[in-house]
């Protein structure tokens, strides 16, 4: 499929979400084109109902919230057609600025992808995820587990952040991921979540240097299989998140509708989705 065909298609599908792409940017890397959609206010579709028996566990979700301030950016590669991403993120209630911030970084046949939550919110939130998200940007072409120790050393001088970082290997299908802190990183298919790293209950940019806190990098790999999404999500999301019983037409509608059901009111919130199929 063309650069033409697949923007021809996107644009119908971003339509779908009710609303313009704000801007569309073309960028070529060699021989292939990359299309990133941003829109800075999307309309999110009706939280789906969720089952009694994960209503009485879920934390309670604001619709009014959600329906406002959301921001989506969407990734597409023309040497890759099938494969996407997409980033939605939203700032807590009564802030400006979101204290989450992501990362979509293509490299060859290697894509990184990375969430990070800075501690609290507001501005200075916002700072520490920048500051890890700026030095994870910076460490692309190192292994993950010394781009992660880079970021960590640089956000001491931060509040901290929490971190989800993946990488997906497209000639492989091979996923590494780790965690710090409390960023949800997951391989999820119709019957539910099959995969999460481990990761490491820790805060990035705390306790450098000590003996107690240094921090320890465990890279787990796992095949994505088939038709499964891989999602990484901060806690302004619920854990419950689960993939809706009925399937949706385009990742971007996933997306939207994973985000209306599972924002929580009181957070930042952001939500990475990648497909590599539809
Ligand atoms: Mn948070």
């Amino acid at each position: 499929m063309g650069i033409l065909a697949q923007l021809d298609e996107l644009l119908a599908r971003v339509r779908r979400l009710q609303v313009e792409p704000t801007t569309l940017t073309l960028t070529k890397l060699g021989d292939v084109l990359s299309l990133e959609w941003t829109s800075s206010n999307l309309k999110l579709p009706k939280a789906e109902t969720r089952p009694t028996t994960l209503s009485k566990l879920a934390e309670p979700v604001s619709t009014m919230t959600a329906q406002s301030r959301v921001r989506g950016t969407g990734y597409r590669w023309s040497d890759e057609p099938l494969l996407q991403v997409i980033h939605l993120e939203r700032p807590h209630p009564r802030e400006t600025l979101c204290g989450d911030m992501a990362l979509v970084a293509r490299r060859g046949s290697l894509l990184r992808l990375a969430v990070a939550d800075g501690l609290g919110h507001g501005p200075a939130a916002r700072e520490a995820a920048q500051v890890a998200i700026r030095w994870l940007q910076q460490t692309q072409t190192e292994r993950i587990e010394d781009a992660v120790l880079t970021a960590h050393e640089y956000s001491a001088t931060t509040r901290g952040a929490t971190l989800g970082i993946v990488e997906l290997d497209l000639r492989t299908q091979t996923v590494s991921a780790t965690t710090i802190g409390n960023i949800r990183v997951g391989i999820y298919q119709s019957s539910g979540r099959v995969w999460s790293p481990c990761g490491t209950d820790a805060v990035l940019g705390h306790g450098r240097g000590s003996f107690h806190g240094k921090l320890d990098v465990r890279i787990e790999k796992f095949q994505l299989p088939p038709g499964a999404q891989l999602l990484l999500f901060s806690d302004g999301l619920s854990n419950q998140l689960r993939l809706p019983f009925q399937r949706q037409q385009s990742l971007e509608e996933l997306a939207a509708q994973l985000f209306a059901s599972f924002v929580v009111s009181s957070d930042d919130a952001t939500l990475l989705a990648l497909s590599t199929s539809r």
